[in-house]
């Protein structure tokens, strides 16, 4: 990392310099290669890692910093991208990360140059917007000190911790079974193990009296987790990058995606450790596997040679997280004024033609275009507000310059759910318990709201978001759960194109991304640029099942095609996949793949595979 302090000489440069205490320039360099790890001690396996290390490095800057970041793709046989969560890309939204979305993903053997100014303090992370990706740990924190912080004379040492779920299988493997005939009910993998710090056991030293600001993190893939720290309270003071006014919690809960800061002060005189405890809401899980340990404990270690004591079994009653609702941001933005437009999405999980669960938001289930959507913004002129041209399944919803936006979601499934808004945070200003059903318009709205990116929607019930349109750009809104992103459950918003079209220029680097990927960038979702409402040959998911054809009917047609012509048919079949299984892999290991899930299928005519809901 260097940091230069090039420009300083020019106004510019002297106005962030007043306003900020110190406007450099980051750079990172990261080689973005597999490495092996074995971070719960229990099986070794290949990893995404940076520049040959994993845990991968923490991002630091201060806030009104650039910050550069020159990824290159050493992983050889596959593309990657980097997403900066929670950060508002104001100006940049093709440094945001999306790949198909904001840019093309990185091809094996190409580079990218992220390059933007960082101009919210707190508490971030960053990882692969690729399918599937970030679970195979390409995902770190990413920290923006605020000098001009409202705590900082309230703590003496920071503290930065992460949480995740942890598979032993790649994802790559996972999402092949996930999103099968083999799997209609739409059981997603269950992770192996919880960590902190990327590890088990951490010992983290406090000194008596001193006060502490934890920056905690969950990276993970699917877990959401409880988290508390036994003997000692936390006094809550940012959330997603948003101060909040301080708020005392015994237990937190972060869904995938979240950060909360908090500070706890050390006792004074202790000669014992104390366990700090995060435990994977077991509720997202379908099934249980045998032998799951769903906790993973660090210690407030106060004396090395004292007792490390196990975590204290506590109930499932008793699992009573602090509610994030309650929060109020330091600077006291009020509600935002009436909404301009409503987005309402309802969301469902359902089986589709080739016999695979998906996710729908009001019937559609979102699917990669052929042209990233950027792009289709700026080549579309007047048509960029057209939400067609950028096809049925990228699910786009055009926003105006500045207007007011509600997101009204029901869930109509019975699962939780983080939902996320790029380029924004936003006021969550109704949000039912659960089994409340859809959302019934006769709720009284907090003066205050609290501010956050990242929402927990509660099983059968619904939530209410509202924020203004002043980041022209092209933002996903989605579930946080890797899985659930992969079967779908995604939208675009496309907000104020137009502008964008006039202030945005994407780098040479970044077209010369997508030719060495092959992908075009220009013409609508499906790279027509003569009629830009012909759809013709878009990227699209698989049909609805037709009427009086059961879903089982389906899977038993669909695997007798593969009992029958296990070969050639089997390849052509999965050529014809939703999504495209990897046309670089050979051939030889599609097949291998195809018999295992048809020994998965056979499973379950057995009954012998977890099968939920
Ligand atoms: C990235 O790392 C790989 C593996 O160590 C190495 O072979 C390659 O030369 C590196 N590439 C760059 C651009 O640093
Ligand atoms: C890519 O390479 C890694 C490391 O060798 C391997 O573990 C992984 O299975 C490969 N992925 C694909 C999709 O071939
Ligand atoms: C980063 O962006 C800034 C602002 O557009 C530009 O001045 C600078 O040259 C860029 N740096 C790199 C390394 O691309
Ligand atoms: C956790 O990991 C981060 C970076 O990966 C590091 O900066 C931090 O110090 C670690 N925290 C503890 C308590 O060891
Ligand atoms: C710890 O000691 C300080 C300084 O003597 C005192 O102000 C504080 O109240 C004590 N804290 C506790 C929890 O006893
Ligand atoms: C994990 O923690 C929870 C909550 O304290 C407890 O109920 C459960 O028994 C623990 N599981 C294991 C394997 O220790
Ligand atoms: C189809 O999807 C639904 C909803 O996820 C699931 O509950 C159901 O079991 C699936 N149908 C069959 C026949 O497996
Ligand atoms: C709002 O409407 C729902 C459904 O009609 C009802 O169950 C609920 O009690 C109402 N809540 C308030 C605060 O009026
Ligand atoms: C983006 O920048 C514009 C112009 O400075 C400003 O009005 C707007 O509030 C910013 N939006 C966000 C989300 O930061
Ligand atoms: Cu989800």
């Amino acid at each position: 990392m260097t940091r230069s302090l090039s420009g300083f000489l020019n106004p510019i440069s002297l106005l962030l310099f007043t306003s900020f205490a110190c406007a450099a320039t980051v750079t990172y360099d990261f080689n973005i290669t597999w490495t092996k790890a074995n971070p719960d001690g229990q099986f070794e396996r290949s990893v995404i890692g940076i520049n040959n290390q994993w845990p991968i490095p923490t991002i630091r800057v201060n806030i009104g910093d650039q910050l550069i970041v020159n990824a290159y793709n050493g992983l050889g046989n596959v593309s990657t991208a980097l997403h900066f969560h929670g950060m508002f890309q104001n100006g940049t939204t093709n440094m945001d990360g999306p790949a198909g979305v904001t840019q093309c993903g990185i091809a094996p053997g190409s580079s990218f140059t992220y390059n933007f100014t960082v101009a919210q303090p707190g508490t971030y992370w960053y990882h692969s917007h690729v399918r599937g990706q970030y679970p195979d740990g390409l995902r770190g924190p990413f920290i923006v000190n605020d000098p001009n912080s409202p705590f900082k004379d309230q703590y003496d040492e920071e503290i930065v911790l992460t949480l995740a779920d942890w598979y032993h299988q790649l994802p790559s493997t996972l999402l092949k079974r996930f999103i099968s005939y083999a799997n209609p009910t739409g059981a997603e993998p269950v992770p192996e193990s919880a960590l902190m710090n990327d590890t088990q056991g951490l010992k983290i030293h406090v000194e008596p009296g001193k006060t502490y600001m934890f920056r905690v993190v969950n990276m993970a893939a699917f877990a959401a987790q409880y988290f508390w720290i036994e003997g000692h309270t936390m006094q809550v003071i940012e959330v997603d990058g948003v101060y909040t006014d301080p708020m005392e919690a015994s237990m937190l809960y972060f869904t995938a995606a979240q950060r909360y800061s908090f500070l706890v002060t050390a006792k004074n005189d202790t000669k014992a450790n104390f366990a700090i405890v995060a435990h994977m809401d077991e509720d997202l899980f379908d099934a249980i596997p045998a032998g799951l340990n769903s906790n993973v404990t660090s210690w407030l270690t106060y004396e090395d040679n004292a007792d490390f004591p196990q975590a204290k079994e506590i109930s499932v009653e008793d699992l009573q997280p602090f509610d994030d609702f309650d929060l109020v941001p330091v600077d006291k933005m009020e509600l935002l004024g009436e909404p301009d437009q409503t987005v309402s999405l309802d969301m469902i999980m359902d089986n589709l033609s080739d016999g695979a669960n998906y996710a729908f938001f009001n019937g559609i289930t979102y699917v990669r275009p052929k042209v990233p959507t950027v792009f289709t913004a700026l080549t579309s002129g007047e048509m960029a507000t057209n939400p067609a041209i950028y096809g049925v399944n990228s699910h786009a919803f055009v926003l105006k310059k500045d207007e007011i936006v509600d997101v009204v979601l029901n869930n109509l499934d019975p699962g939780k759910h983080p939902f996320h808004l790029h380029g924004h945070t936003f006021q969550v200003i109704a949000r039912s318990q659960d089994d409340e059903g859809v959302y019934a318009n006769n709720v009284t709205f907090p003066k205050i709201p609290m501010r956050r990116d990242t929402v927990l929607v509660r099983p059968n019930g619904n939530f209410v978001l509202r924020f203004k349109a002043d980041n022209p750009g092209i933002w996903l809104f989605h579930c946080h759960i890797e899985w659930h992103m992969a079967s779908g459950l995604s939208v675009t918003m496309i907000e104020n194109p137009l502008d964008l079209q006039k202030s945005l220029t994407i780098p040479e680097d970044h077209y010369k991304a997508c030719k060495e990927a092959n992908i075009p960038t220009i013409g609508n979702a499906a790279g027509n640029t003569k009629d830009l409402l012909d759809l013709s040959g878009a990227n699209v998911s698989p049909k609805p099942i037709p009427a009086g054809f059961t879903t089982r009917g389906i899977v038993a047609l669909v695997f007798s095609i593969l009992a029958a012509f296990i070969g050639l048919a089997v390849i052509s079949w999965y050529g014809a996949a939703p999504l495209g299984a990897s046309t670089q892999v050979a051939a030889e290991k599609e097949i291998a793949e195809a018999q295992m899930e048809h020994d998965i299928a056979r499973g379950i005519n057995t009954g012998s595979v977890p099968v939920s809901h």
